[in-house]
């Protein structure tokens, strides 16, 4: 799939009116491929009026990319008006949230472009697919429709692929070959690299960084087998806190936090943990534990979360005795 039949659609519909949508807390790839593709649109018909709208906002790193990069971001739309509607970095219709119900009742053409793969319901609503599980992010394949079309991309369109780029692939760390040359095709358009990648660290609140030292003041650490288990509490911020921990050199960081009667719990792991013990933080630790504290667990095999009725030396006895109990069956 490329380009061409994007052109066919604009052709035939003579359209005056589009909108470009991202998925609900849009991150820097949907808000960032779909400004790129405004740009393209914008280039090949003046006259076509372009909207990009997300549903019900976007992320706060994508907030926080808006300081660098004049994209407006429209959370109603109107769908109603528009003659075809895109669909970028979204999968599935239900990612729209309350924008859903508008495009499926919308008349207009559906094209998906998306590095995820296709859900056979969006396939069946839409006019085209542009899906290349291959590509590193969304921003990867609107930087070939720019080739495809001999078009340069501005000094800011060059920008947001980057960043949409950098991004999805972790700062590079999932990149491939494909996407390395795509990255320094943009480098040559005139992105400053060091520059626009440090764009992508938000800057740390005041409170966070106290939530942060206060929880790794507050560990109890703990030896099982060779693994080192670090257990904390803070009032907000658990995940940071638990990030800050296994940075610190902590295996396994699980951290609670209790307001009222409710308790949250965020886990996190290494790489190496997981691996070499098997345990998926997600689906062996998070969910039980969800389930003995009347709440909701689950997340990743590295990073989980857990919501339920308890106090804080409660949930992290229990959280404890669920790792040993997965960790002595392994050893
Ligand atoms: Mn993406």
């Amino acid at each position: 799939m490329s380009f061409t039949e994007i052109d066919k659609i604009l052709d035939e519909l003579n359209a005056k009116q589009v909108v470009l949508l991202c998925h609900h807390n849009a991150d820097p790839d949907a808000i960032c491929s779909a400004y790129a593709f405004a740009g393209i649109l914008r280039c090949l018909r003046q006259d076509l009026k372009v909207e990009i709208g997300v549903a019900q906002g976007i992320s706060r790193l994508s907030k926080h990319l808006l300081k660098y990069l004049p994209i407006d971001v429209k959370t109603q739309p109107d769908v109603e008006k528009a003659d075809f509607i895109v669909l970028l970095d979204t999968n599935t219709i239900q990612q729209l949230n309350d924008l859903a119900e508008k495009v499926k009742t919308s008349k207009a053409p559906i094209i998906v472009i998306d590095h995820h793969a296709t859900h056979p319901e969006t396939e069946r609503m839409a006019k085209i697919c542009i899906t290349k599980e291959d590509a590193s992010s969304t921003c990867e394949i609107v930087y070939d429709f720019f080739k495809q079309k001999e078009i340069k991309p501005g000094e800011n369109e060059a920008k947001a692929l980057f960043l949409g780029i950098a991004f999805d692939t972790r700062h590079f760390i999932l990149a491939n070959s494909s996407t390395l040359k795509t990255v320094a095709e943009l480098i040559d358009v005139g992105v400053n690299a060091q520059e626009t990648l440090s764009m992508l660290s938000l800057p740390m609140d005041f409170s966070e960084r106290v939530a942060r030292l206060k929880a790794c003041r507050r560990a109890k650490l703990l030896k099982i087998g060779e693994w080192i288990i670090a257990l904390s509490h803070v009032s907000a911020y658990q995940a940071s806190a638990a990030r800050a921990i296994i940075d610190l050199g902590a295996h396994v960081a699980v951290v609670a936090g209790q307001k009222n009667r409710i308790i949250e719990i965020s886990l996190r792991c290494t790489r190496e943990f997981h691996q070499r013990t098997g345990i998926h933080l997600g689906k062996d630790i998070a969910k039980p534990l969800g389930g003995h504290l009347n709440g909701m667990g689950g997340g990743h095999a590295t990073a989980a979360g857990v919501n339920g009725l308890g106090d804080i030396e409660t949930g992290l006895k229990r959280c404890l005795r669920l790792l040993k109990k997965r960790l002595t069956n392994h050893n």
